[in-house]
């Protein structure tokens, strides 16, 4: 028999943590919490480096089946292991070797090579680099605004409103944060009315939309509000800790 889970979830509040969040929320599992502080640089200590030797987050321990402790880092992993062990029933995936399933691992793995990367860079060029360079900037919205438009493509011809099949997977939940916080990307969702409508589509369910504020609450949907002054009064002290590692990794 597989040995009880003890799952423990190590996030803060950004578009790779709440993937995992939100997941664990739509499979209705229980697990504990510990809020990781960037400001401190809690992710780069010793012990935290024990679950993710790469220092960031989301990481993610449990009880594995054999009864020794696991550890995983990267989310697009994390999620994959939760769907294997936890959703028998296909809830949010597809049986281990139909055509949906690799298809939602190349999504996934999309996100996770194209979305994430790219969208980040934007993040960084448009709100936390210390002077603004029109080209990084440019570079990477445009690639943003390219992979929406990948998305765009796929949501319009999807009967179910989701990118594989006929439910909302693993792959979807990848994106949405990321897709969410569009307006810090400083990247319009006006050209990609099918994708606006998923963003929405995704937070009708009650696990996106519990799993989305933890471990704090969500705030990127509300950022269409918010005038350029805003957003760069927002951006100061993500900018700081941003700045701080860099010039940690300079010295070594
Ligand atoms: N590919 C990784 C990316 C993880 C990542 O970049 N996490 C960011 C937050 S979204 C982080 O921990 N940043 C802290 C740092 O760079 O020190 C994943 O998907 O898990």
């Amino acid at each position: 028999m597989a040995a009880r889970s003890d799952i423990h979830l190590y996030t803060a509040q950004t578009p790779n943590g709440i993937k995992v969040s939100m997941l664990l929320e739509e499979l209705g599992l229980t697990y504990k919490l510990t809020t990781i502080e960037f400001s401190k640089q809690t992710q780069k200590e010793p012990w935290f480096l024990e679950i993710n030797p790469n220092g960031r987050i989301p990481a993610l321990t449990d009880t594995f089946t054999d009864g020794s402790p696991i550890r995983l880092f990267e989310s697009g992993s994390i999620m994959q292991y939760l769907v294997n062990r936890y959703d028998p029933n296909h809830k949010v995936s597809y049986p281990h070797g139909s055509r949906e399933y690799y298809e939602v691992n190349s999504w996934l793995f999309w996100q996770m090579g194209g979305l994430g990367p790219m969208q980040g860079q934007a993040n960084h060029f448009t709100r936390y680099a210390p002077e603004k360079i029109e080209y990084g900037i440019n570079r990477y919205q445009n690639e943003t605004r390219r992979l929406y438009g990948v998305m765009e493509a796929q949501l319009s011809k999807s009967e179910s409103g989701y990118l594989v099949g006929d439910r909302c997977t693993i792959a979807d939940i990848s994106c949405w944060g990321w897709v969410a916080s569009h307006h810090w990307a400083g990247v319009s969702l006006d050209e990609f009315p099918s994708l606006n409508s998923w963003l929405f589509r995704m937070v009708s369910r009650p696990g996106i939309e519990k799993g989305r504020h933890v471990p704090s609450r969500h705030g990127a949907l509300d950022m269409k509000n918010l005038s350029e002054e805003d957003l760069e009064k927002a951006a100061v002290s993500s900018r700081a800790w941003v700045q701080q590692t860099m010039a940690d990794i300079a010295k070594k």
